[in-house]
C-alpha cells in the first residue's frame, strides 16, 4: 500500500532534512517533486493541484520555529495537508438507537462486496454485535452461496430466499429483529457498468428499509475510476461512506487520495487481501503519517493488543516474573505474533522501517514454521523443561518435525539466550520477542 509514494517522500524529505534554511526557492523546488509524486501515483490532478497550493500557501511566509529544523517544519506542513486530504477526523460508523442497525454494501461487480460484508460482520461480532448477514443479489445464485460460505465460516446466520429484493431485504430487518440480531449486514447485486435499473433497484432499498449505512465498495487498484464510481454513486442514490477493497494490490494509492476530495465522503475502512481478518479501520492522520514514511505505532500497538488477549498477557507476565518461560510459552507467543498477520505488513508500521528500507529486509516465514514444527515434535515435559532435551531426544526431534539436528540445536540455544533475555524485563515485550525469531535461520 502507497509503497511507491512513501519511497519518493522519504527521497524529498531526506533532502530538506539536510538543509539548514530554507528559502523560497527551494521550497517551491520541494512542492515541483511533490506534485510530481502525487501525479504519478495517480491523484486527480485537481486534487493535487489545490494541495500544492495549500502547503505552499503555509510554508511560504511562514516563521521559523527555532525548536524544530525548517526541513521538519514542511513535513509537518505537508502531514496536515495530507491528513486533511484523507478526511482528517476517522468517520464512525451510524448505529441506530433502534436496533437493528442496517449496513447496505453497494458497488460494481467484483469490486469486493461480498468479502467486505464478511469483514464487517466478523469485525462487528468482535465488538459485541449479533450480526446478520443478507443476500440481497438475486441474479447470480453464486452469489448466495457465496454469502453462505463466509456465513458458516463465521458461524454467521445468512438471510435469504428467492424473491424481489427490495422484499428480501425488508424482511430480513423484519427477521432480524426478531431473532434478536442488532446489525443487519446487506450484501446487493453488482453489475459490470452503472446502469439505471441497478440504481432503481437500491434506490427502492433504500427507500424502503432506510438504512444508517450506505457503503460503497470500491476496487482501490483502479485508481480514478474508484473515484468516478464513488461520484455516480453518490449522485444517484448517495452513499455514508467508502470501503475501499484490494489496497493490498494498491502500490500507488490515487484512489484513496482522491476520493474523499471528489466525492465529500469518507473512506471508512480499506480491505487488505482476500481473508476475512485482513481489514483496516481507516484513520486519515495515521494513514498520512504512514504514507510520509513517519510509521503508525498507533496502529502496530491496537494490532498487538488484539492479538494478545488481556488474560494471556497477565498470565505470561506472572511466569516471565517467576522465571520460568517454556517452550510452550514461546509457542503461544508465536501463536499469537501469527495472528497479528504477515510480518512484513506489521513491520511496515514501525517507523523507519516503511518504503524503501523494507526491500532490504526479508522476514523469514519459513524459519518461523519450522521453529513451529520442532516445538510441535517435542513432548509435553520437554517443552515444559528444555534442560533434558539430550542428544538423541534431539534426533528424534529433528526426525519429527522434518529439520536437522543443527536447527534444533539452534531453536534451544536462541530460547535459552531469550530466557535470559527475559529475566532482565518487567513486562512482555513482543517486538523483542520477535526480533529472536527474525535472525533465526
Ligand atoms: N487482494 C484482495 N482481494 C480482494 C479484496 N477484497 C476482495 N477481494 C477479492 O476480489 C474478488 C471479488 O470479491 P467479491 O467479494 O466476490 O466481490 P463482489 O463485489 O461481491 O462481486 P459480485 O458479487 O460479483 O458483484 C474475490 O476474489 C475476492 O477474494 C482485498 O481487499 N484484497
Ligand atoms: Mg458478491
Amino acid at each position: 500500500m502507497f509503497e511507491d509514494l512513501t519511497g519518493k517522500f522519504e527521497g524529498i524529505f531526506r533532502k530538506l532534512r539536510g538543509r539548514g534554511r530554507l528559502s523560497e526557492d527551494n521550497i517551491k523546488d520541494s512542492l515541483k517533486e511533490v506534485r510530481l509524486a502525487l501525479l504519478e501515483a495517480d491523484v486527480n490532478y485537481k486534487v493535487v493541484k489545490r494541495f500544492i497550493q495549500q502547503v505552499e500557501a503555509k510554508a511560504v511566509g511562514q516563521k521559523v520555529l527555532r525548536s524544530i529544523t525548517p526541513g521538519q517544519q514542511i513535513i509537518k506542513i505537508v502531514f496536515d495537508e495530507l491528513s486533511d486530504l484523507l478526511g482528517k477526523e476517522r468517520a464512525e460508523m451510524n448505529f441506530s438507537a433502534q436496533p437493528p442497525t442496517v449496513f447496505m454494501l453497494v458497488g460494481l461487480q467484483g469490486s469486493g462486496k461480498t468479502t467486505a460484508c464478511g469483514k464487517l460482520a466478523r469485525y462487528y461480532r468482535k465488538r459485541g454485535r449479533f450480526p446478520l448477514l443478507v443476500a440481497a443479489d438475486v441474479y447470480r445464485p453464486a452469489a448466495v452461496d457465496q454469502l453462505q460460505i463466509l456465513g458458516k465460516m463465521l458461524n454467521l446466520p445468512v438471510f435469504s430466499f428467492k424473491d424481489d429484493p427490495v422484499r428480501i431485504c425488508e424482511s430480513s430487518v423484519e427477521h432480524a429483529r426478531k431473532e434478536g440480531k442488532d446489525l443487519v449486514i446487506i450484501d446487493t447485486a453488482g453489475r459490470l457498468h452503472i446502469d439505471e435499473p441497478l440504481m432503481q433497484e437500491l434506490s427502492n432499498i433504500k427507500t424502503a428499509i432506510s438504512p444508517q449505512e450506505i457503503i460503497l465498495v470500491a476496487d482501490g487498484m483502479t485508481g480514478q475510476d474508484a473515484v468516478n464510481i464513488a461520484k455516480t454513486f453518490d449522485e444517484k442514490i448517495g452513499v455514508d461512506g467508502i470501503f475501499l477493497t484490494k489496497m493490498d494490490g494498491d502500490a500507488r494509492g490515487g484512489a484513496a487520495l482522491s476520493i474523499r476530495a471528489v466525492t465529500g465522503k469518507p473512506i471508512k475502512f480499506l480491505g487488505v487481501g482476500e481473508k476475512l481478518d485482513q481489514l483496516e479501520i481507516f484513520y486519515p492522520d495515521r494513514m498520512a503519517s504512514r504514507i510520509l514514511g513517519m510509521g503508525d505505532i498507533v496502529s502496530l500497538v491496537e494490532k498487538a493488543e488484539e492479538a494478545t488477549s488481556l488474560e494471556e498477557a497477565i498470565k505470561l507476565e506472572k511466569k516471565l516474573k517467576k522465571e520460568t518461560l517454556t517452550l510452550d510459552d514461546f509457542y503461544a507467543q508465536l501463536q499469537q505474533l501469527k495472528k497479528m498477520g504477515p510480518l512484513e505488513s506489521i513491520l511496515q508500521m514501525i517507523p523507519g522501517m516503511g518504503g524503501k528500507m523494507m526491500h532490504g529486509l526479508k522476514i523469514d516465514e519459513k524459519a518461523m514454521m519450522r521453529v513451529e514444527a520442532i516445538i510441535n515434535s517435542m513432548t509435553k515435559e520437554e517443552r515444559q523443561k528444555p534442560h533434558l532435551i539430550d542428544g538423541s531426544r534431539r534426533k528424534r526431534i529433528a526426525q519429527g518435525s522434518g529439520t536437522s539436528v543443527k536447527d534444533v540445536n539452534q531453536l534451544l540455544k536462541q530460547f535459552s539466550l531469550m530466557q535470559k533475555m527475559i529475566k532482565n524485563m518487567s513486562k512482555v515485550d513482543l517486538k523483542k520477542l520477535g526480533k529472536g525469531f527474525l535472525s533465526f535461520r
